[in-house]
C-alpha cells in the first residue's frame, strides 16, 4: 500500500472501516467503476465482530435475517449452526465476505484515519491516516460503526489495578483463561448479561457489579435445523421483503393489538409466548410498549415476574429487577442463562445504587462499604456510541468547520446520511437513521445502496458535489426529535440519548420513525433529484 507521496494519492472514494458496511461499500462501489480504498484501524475485517471477542458474545437478531441479502446465491450458499450465531461465525461470515468478493486487496489494514478536510477550491476531502497516508478523495464513507469506540468508566484509579483488565469491546484475539481467578465485573449492559454466565462458569469467583439494572429476555437459542433453514432459503425473497417492509427491520411480524386495549388474559398470554419464542420480539408483543406509559408497566411487570420467579434469593431477583425506567428504552438484552447464574454459590451481585464505586486499587475495587480483592476486572461497560467514532477523526468541512464543533450541541444530520457544511462526506448508519434501532444489516444494505446510487447520479449528471442544505438538515433533525419525544425512549439514561458518557449533550440520537417509513423516504428524497440536497460545485 502507498504511503506519504509528496503529491496525494486520487480516488474517488476513501471508506473509513471494514465491517459489514465498509466491506459492502467497497464491493458496490468497485461493481461500479469507482475506484475507492478502505482504511481500518484493526488488522481483519468484520469490526464488531472483529472486537468484541468475549466469551457468549453472539447476535440478537436471528442469523437468517442477520445476513446480507444482496447476493441470493451467497444467502443460499451460506449456512448458520445456531439461531443465534456466535461471533467467531459472524467474523467467519465476514472473512468470507471479503474473500468472495475479493474485497482485501482495496482494505488497507492496521490504519486509522486521523483527519479528513474538505478542500473547497478542489472540492475534494484530503484524507490522512496515523501511517502518513494522504489521499485526495472526491467522496468520503464513514464506515466507523455506532459502537466501535470502547469506554472505560469513570472512575478513580481505573489504571491502578495490579492484575490485567479486559474491556468487552476490546478483547484479546487469544482469549482468556478464568480458571480458578476471582473476577470482577462492572456493568450489567448486553455485553456483561452475555460474557457473565460463561465467566461464572469457569472462575472461582465471580462479583458482578451493577449500576443499573436490566431487562433481558432469553434468547431461546437452537440449533439450527436444516428443515428451519431450507424453510427460509425457499422463500428468502419474500422473507428479505419482509423485513425490509418493517420498522425494525426484521421479518418476524408485530402485534397489531395495543396492550392497553387488551385484556389481563390476552396479555399474559401474549408476553408468555414471546418469553418462550425468546429474544427481542417481546417489544412487539403489543403496538404501544414503546409509546405508552402503562402498556410498557405491563410488559415490565411480567419480566420483574420472571426475574422473580427464576432468582432464587428474593433479594437479589429485586436488585436485578428495573424499576426506574420503562422496558425497551434502555437495549433491551437478550440472554442465555444470565438470572440463572445469580443462582450460582460462586457468584455475588453488588448494587452500585447502594454502595457505590469509589476507586479501583491495585488489589480490586471498593466500594462506599466494602473492599473487593481480584485477580482480573472485566469492564463491560459500553462504548461512546453513535457519534464517538466520528468525533474521534479530526473531520473538517467548508471554512474549516470541525464536525465535532458543529455537533457540540447533538449530531445534526440530513437522513443521518449527509451534514450540511460537509459536502460528499456520507455516514452509513449515521445519527438521525434507524440504525441502531433496526436491524443493522437491512440498515447497512440500505445506506450503502442510496449512496452507491447518489454518486451514480453525480457521475452521470457531471455533479461533481452533493451537500445537505441547512433547511432540510433542520428540518430532519426536528422531525427525528418530535418521533423521539412521542415515545418512551427519553425517559431511560441510555447510550441512545449519550447519557453514558460524562459532558455528551443529552439528545435521543436515532430515528425511531420505522426503517420501512425511513427507506421510502429516502427514495424519495431520490426520486426527486436528491430533494433537500444542493447539487454542484459552490454551495454555501
Ligand atoms: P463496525 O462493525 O463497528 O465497524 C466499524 C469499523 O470501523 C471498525 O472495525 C473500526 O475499527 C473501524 N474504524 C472506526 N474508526 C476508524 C478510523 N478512524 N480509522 C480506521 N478504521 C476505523 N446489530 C444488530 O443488528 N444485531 C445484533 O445482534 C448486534 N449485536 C451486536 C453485538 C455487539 C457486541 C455489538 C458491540 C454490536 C452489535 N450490533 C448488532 C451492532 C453492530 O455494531 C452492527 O450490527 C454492525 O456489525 C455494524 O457494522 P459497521 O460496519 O457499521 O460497523
Ligand atoms: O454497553 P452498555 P454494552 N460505574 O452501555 C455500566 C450492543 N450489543 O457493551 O446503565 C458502574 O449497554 C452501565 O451502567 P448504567 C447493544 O446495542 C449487543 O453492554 O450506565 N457501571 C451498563 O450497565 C448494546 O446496547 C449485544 O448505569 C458503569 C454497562 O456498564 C450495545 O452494544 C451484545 C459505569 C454498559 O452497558 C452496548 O452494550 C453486546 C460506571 N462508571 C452489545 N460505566 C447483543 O446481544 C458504565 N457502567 C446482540
Amino acid at each position: 500500500m502507498p504511503q506519504s507521496t509528496s503529491s496525494p494519492e486520487q480516488l474517488d472514494a476513501v471508506i473509513v472501516g471494514a465491517g459489514f458496511a465498509g466491506m459492502y461499500m467497497l464491493h458496490r462501489l468497485r461493481g461500479l467503476g469507482f475506484s475507492a480504498r478502505v482504511f481500518e484501524a484493526g488488522d481483519g475485517v468484520g469490526g464488531t465482530w472483529y472486537w468484541n471477542r468475549y466469551p457468549g458474545a453472539r447476535c440478537d437478531i436471528e442469523s437468517m435475517e442477520y445476513s446480507f441479502s444482496f447476493d441470493p446465491t451467497l444467502e443460499q450458499q451460506w449456512s448458520w449452526s445456531q439461531r443465534y450465531a456466535p461471533q467467531a461465525e459472524i467474523l467467519t461470515y465476514a472473512n468470507h465476505i471479503a474473500d468472495r468478493y475479493q474485497l482485501r486487496d482495496g482494505i488497507q489494514f492496521k490504519t486509522r484515519v486521523t483527519s479528513a478536510v474538505f478542500d473547497e477550491a478542489a472540492g475534494r476531502w484530503a484524507v490522512a491516516t496515523d501511517q502518513g497516508d494522504q489521499i485526495s478523495a472526491r467522496h468520503c464513507i464513514m464506515a466507523t460503526g455506532c459502537l466501535s469506540v470502547p469506554k472505560l468508566p469513570e472512575v478513580p484509579g481505573v489504571d491502578s489495578f495490579a492484575g490485567p483488565t479486559y474491556h468487552t469491546g476490546y478483547w484479546p484475539h487469544e482469549g482468556v483463561d478464568f480458571s480458578g481467578m476471582r473476577v470482577g465485573i462492572i456493568g450489567t449492559g448486553s455485553s456483561a448479561i452475555q460474557s457473565i454466565p460463561h465467566i461464572a462458569e469457569q472462575a472461582a469467583h465471580l462479583t458482578v457489579f451493577q449500576r443499573t439494572p436490566n431487562f433481558s429476555i432469553p434468547a431461546q437459542n437452537l440449533t439450527m435445523t436444516r428443515e428451519y433453514e431450507q424453510e427460509i432459503k425457499d422463500r428468502f425473497p419474500e422473507f428479505r421483503a419482509q423485513a425490509r417492509d418493517s420498522g425494525f427491520g426484521l421479518a418476524s411480524p408485530a402485534n397489531e393489538l395495543a396492550a392497553v386495549d387488551a385484556t389481563e388474559e390476552q396479555r399474559q398470554r401474549e408476553y408468555q409466548e414471546r418469553w418462550d419464542q425468546g429474544g427481542l420480539g417481546f417489544l412487539l408483543s403489543f403496538s404501544d410498549i414503546i409509546y405508552d406509559v402503562n402498556a410498557n408497566a405491563t410488559a415490565a411487570n411480567f419480566v420483574r415476574g420472571k426475574i422473580h420467579e427464576v432468582v432464587k434469593d428474593p433479594k437479589v431477583a429485586e436488585i436485578l429487577s428495573p424499576k426506574d425506567y420503562p422496558i425497551g428504552t434502555k437495549r433491551l438484552c437478550v440472554d442465555s442463562g444470565y438470572y440463572e447464574t445469580f443462582n450460582r454459590d460462586n457468584v455475588a451481585l453488588v448494587d452500585l445504587r447502594a454502595t457505590p464505586i469509589e476507586a479501583i486499587t491495585p488489589e480490586g475495587l471498593r466500594t462506599s462499604d466494602a473492599s473487593y480483592a481480584f485477580d482480573c476486572i472485566v469492564f463491560a461497560t459500553g462504548f461512546d456510541a453513535m457519534t464517538g467514532a466520528l468525533n474521534k477523526i479530526d473531520i473538517r468541512g467548508r471554512d474549516g468547520l470541525a464536525l465535532k464543533e458543529k455537533w457540540a450541541g447533538g449530531p445534526r444530520t440530513y437522513l443521518g446520511l449527509q451534514v450540511a457544511g460537509f459536502p460528499n462526506l456520507y455516514t452509513i448508519t449515521g445519527p438521525g437513521s434507524p440504525s441502531v434501532l433496526s436491524n443493522m444489516m437491512v440498515s447497512i444494505e440500505q445506506h450503502v445502496d442510496w449512496i452507491a446510487d447518489c454518486m451514480t447520479y453525480l457521475r452521470e449528471h457531471e455533479t461533481p458535489t452533493i451537500e445537505a442544505t441547512v433547511a432540510a438538515e433542520d428540518d430532519w433533525v426536528a422531525h427525528v426529535n418530535d418521533v423521539g419525544e412521542g415515545t418512551l425512549f427519553p425517559l431511560a439514561n441510555s447510550w441512545y440519548v449519550g447519557a453514558n458518557v460524562p459532558g455528551k449533550p443529552r439528545v435521543f440520537t436515532p430515528y425511531i420513525g420505522g426503517f420501512n417509513v425511513y427507506a421510502e423516504k429516502c427514495r424519495d428524497v431520490a426520486a426527486k433529484g436528491y430533494e433537500g440536497f444542493a447539487l454542484g460545485a459552490a454551495v454555501r
